[in-house]
Parts: C-alpha cells; structure tokens; sequence
C-alpha cells in the first residue's frame, strides 16, 4: 500500500503521480483510475489552486506564480473519459531559471546557483548525501513544497468525484506559532456548523474562523517576519457525508485512518497527524472517550425517508452517535460522522536568519543558505489536506462501490445505502 495509490484484488483502482522541480518548467501529475462521465473543468481546479496559494505568510515566489492547470489528456468535451488524466501547471518563475534548471546544457558558473550549505531541518544534506549530489539544489528543487500545487490539482479532481455523493471535505487553521482558536474550535460537529466554521476560514487570510485568533496569528507572522523567522501550526481536515464502511478492519493496508494518516504525514514539513481527539485521548478514560451509539428507526416504505437528525444527511441509516471524538473512524472504517483529522506542521526551515550548518565543499561551519522563501504556509497546508485526504477518500470510495462510468458507481453506491436503511432499519 502507498498514500498515491490504493489497490483490490492486485490491481489498482485510483493511483497519482507528480513530477516537477519548484523552479523547473511545469508540476505534472498524472491521475488514473477515476471513472467515465464525470463533468469536469479547468476552471474548477484552478479555483483550489488559488486556494493553496493565499494566505498571510507567504513569500515573493506566489506575487510571480499564477497557478493555472491545464488538462492535457483524459477528458473531452467537459467529461472524463475513463482514462489517466494528465495535469499541468506551468512555473512562471521558469523565465528566470531556465539557465539554472536547463535540461540539457549544464549551467556554469553564477547560473548554476549552486547550494552547498545545506539549511537544518529540510531534505539538503541527507538527500545530497543519498543522491551523490554536490549541488544541495538537486535536493531542494525536488523536496520543496511546490509540489503540492501538482497534489492540490489531484485533489481538485477527487472533491470534484465525491461532490457526486454528497461528501465534502474542508479545513481550517486552528493555531500558527502558538496563538490558536479558544478551545481548538474541535467540538462542534454537526454539517452546518462544520459548514459555517469553514465559510469563516475561507474569508479568513489566514484561514481561520475566529477572527480574534486570526489577527494574533498575523501579529505573530509579522514578528517572525521581522526577526527573520518563520512559523509552524496545526490545520484540521474535516470530511462530511462520508458514508460508513470506507477502509476495513480486516487488513493493516486497508484501514483508513493509517491510509489518511500516512497521506498527511507524506505533506511537506507536517510532523503529526491526530484523528479524532488524536493525543488527547490519553488524558480521559474510556467512558468519555468513546462514542455512544444511539437509533432512531427509519421508516423505509416510501423509500429512503429522512427520520433521523437532518445533520448526518445524506446518510440515513438508523444508528448514530451523539459525539465525535472517534474522528469517524472505528476500527479503521469510516463510521458515518464526519471524518476529522488534525495535522501539525513545523516552522517552515529556510531562514531569513540562518542557524548554523557546514559548507560540504570546505566542511567549515558557516550559516545555511538563505532561499526565498515564505515565513508560514499553514493556511496553504490546510489546502493541499483537503487534497489529500480527498483522494483517500476516493480511492477508498472506489475500492468499495468503483466502476467503470460515473453511473456505474452510483447506481452501486445508492444500492449499498439502501442496503443499509433496509437491514438496518426496524
Ligand atoms: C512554494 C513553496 C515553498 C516556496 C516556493 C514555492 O517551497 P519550499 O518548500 O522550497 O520553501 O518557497 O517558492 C520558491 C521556492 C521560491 O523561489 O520562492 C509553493 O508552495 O508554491
């Protein structure tokens, strides 16, 4: 099992790959496994696109880049055709790196910007190291979080597939260099709240629902700014409408809580992922950790009729829980409540104030180098969460109910919920 691909029976069902260096000429991605007849636009994606590249904190690279995607195979006429479709997104900074990053003539002398003082805390000297590079920027132009612009386009194209059924995923920042919602903002689950709380982050430049806490988060920024620092925080994912059953308990691979777990932790610069109440579960016992189970029987005669709570719409199916503290998950199976995950992500390493490191030309100490850089990216990195979880979700989605056309899953999706409200019902 890998966090860009997800298999059933040896084959695989929906998988992605990227390619690109941040100053190289294009990020590409190629995604397969998402069925026939979906509609589909390169306006949609490039509305997440602009959406990973707001947010307060970040550097000069994002007043160049204007991120748009272009679809260059597996749709036609506004309508995926069951193919890999093939993304790309130009670098427009390349103007200024072509000499640098050329593919075929090595670049001598001051255009090779080569990098030998490798920064703490980023891939330098490990990759130079396993690599056999001398020039850290064969290291960097890959590790650098530009990537996710590739990730955040695969991700578009995965909201976009479960939007079909009613699942929506969003996020929100919850704390930059320590400054943080009151309470963390976790215990309000219902769809409309979750809804609301998300509409706040999207007006938010930082990308969160409190505004008190979002001005102490910018008040933050800027001082880190003007110390030459940079900052780290913690976003939360939450996924609506996710039916029960996604993952499995019978197999490590397949449950979906390590899935989305090893999906976030594989993000640049993210150090932890929680699920749920994640770490604080510790602190309480089990008899106010877990989740009571409750019914409401449903009255299936005239078909699927709503009878329960309208907040866990469109999944009616008799049982539900009064809290969420499971995140959604039991047993590595989505359970029906909202998929919520949180995901902490450390100060960016490239500093404007270097720390101390070693030239590994002449082995002496000296300051790491100083690339351009943003002085946070949180509100970004909740973005490219969204992303990936996404398309956990619909890789998991499609291992359970995939088809070849967008019809053929939804008819094996609508007969799986009725399935439930029938044999679950009184
Ligand atoms: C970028 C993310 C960051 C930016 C990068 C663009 O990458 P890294 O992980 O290397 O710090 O710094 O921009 C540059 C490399 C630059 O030249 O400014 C992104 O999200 O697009």
């Amino acid at each position: 099992m890998h966090p860009s691909g997800c298999f059933f029976f040896g084959g695989p069902m929906l998988r992605y790959l990227t390619s690109g260096e941040s100053h190289g000429q294009a990020q590409v991605a190629i995604l397969e496994g998402i069925p026939s007849r979906l509609k589909l636009s390169e306006r949609y994606i490039n509305g997440e696109l602009k959406r990973r590249q707001g947010g307060y904190g970040r550097g000069g690279r994002m007043k160049i880049e204007h991120d748009r995607v272009k679809i260059l195979s597996g749709v036609r006429g506004g309508v995926t055709l069951g193919s890999p479709i093939a993304l790309s997104i130009e670098n427009l900074d390349w103007t200024n790196w072509e000499k640098t990053m050329s593919v075929n003539k090595k670049p001598a002398g001051d255009s090779a910007r080569k990098v030998t003082r490798p920064r703490p805390g980023h891939a330098d000297l490990t990759g130079a190291l396993k690599y056999d590079h001398d020039d850290v920027r064969n290291i960097l132009e890959r590790s650098s979080a530009r990537e996710t612009a590739a990730r955040v386009a695969v991700g578009a194209l995965c909201k976009r597939f479960l939007e079909e059924f009613g699942i929506e995923v969003v996020s929100w920042v919850e704390e930059i260099g320590g400054c943080g919602i009151p309470g963390g903002g976790i215990k309000r689950e219902r769809r409309e709240d979750i809804q609301s709380l998300f509409k706040k982050a999207e007006l938010s430049d930082v990308r969160c629902p409190d505004a008190g806490a979002g001005d102490a988060m910018k008040r933050r920024i800027d001082k880190a700014k003007r110390e030459g620092d940079s900052l780290g925080g913690i976003f939360k994912v939450v996924a609506l409408g996710v039916p029960p059953g996604l993952g499995s308990h019978v197999h490590w691979d397949r449950k979906l809580d390590g899935r989305l777990g090893s999906a976030l932790m594989s993000i640049q610069a993210i150090k932890g992922v929680e699920i749920g109440v994640g770490f604080d579960a510790s602190a309480s016992p089990g008899s106010q950790v877990h989740d009571e189970i409750y019914y409401k029987p449903l009255n299936v005669g005239g078909g699927l009729k709503r009878r329960v709570p309208r907040q866990f719409w469109p999944l009616d199916f008799g049982y539900y829980r009064k809290s969420n503290n499971a995140g959604g998950i039991e047993g590595g199976m989505s359970n029906g409540e909202p998929v919520v995950v949180r995901a902490v992500m450390k100060p960016i390493p490239t500093l404007y104030k270097p720390l101390k490191s070693v030239d590994m030309e002449s082995k002496r100490a000296f300051k790491a180098s100083v690339e351009r850089s943003d002085v946070c990216a949180v509100p970004a990195a909740a973005v490219i969460g969204e992303s990936v979880v996404a398309f956990e979700l619909a890789c998991a989605f499609m291992e359970k109910f995939g088809g070849d056309s967008l019809n053929e899953v939804k008819r094996n999706y609508r007969g799986y919920l009725t399935y439930l409200a029938k044999r679950f019902s009184s």
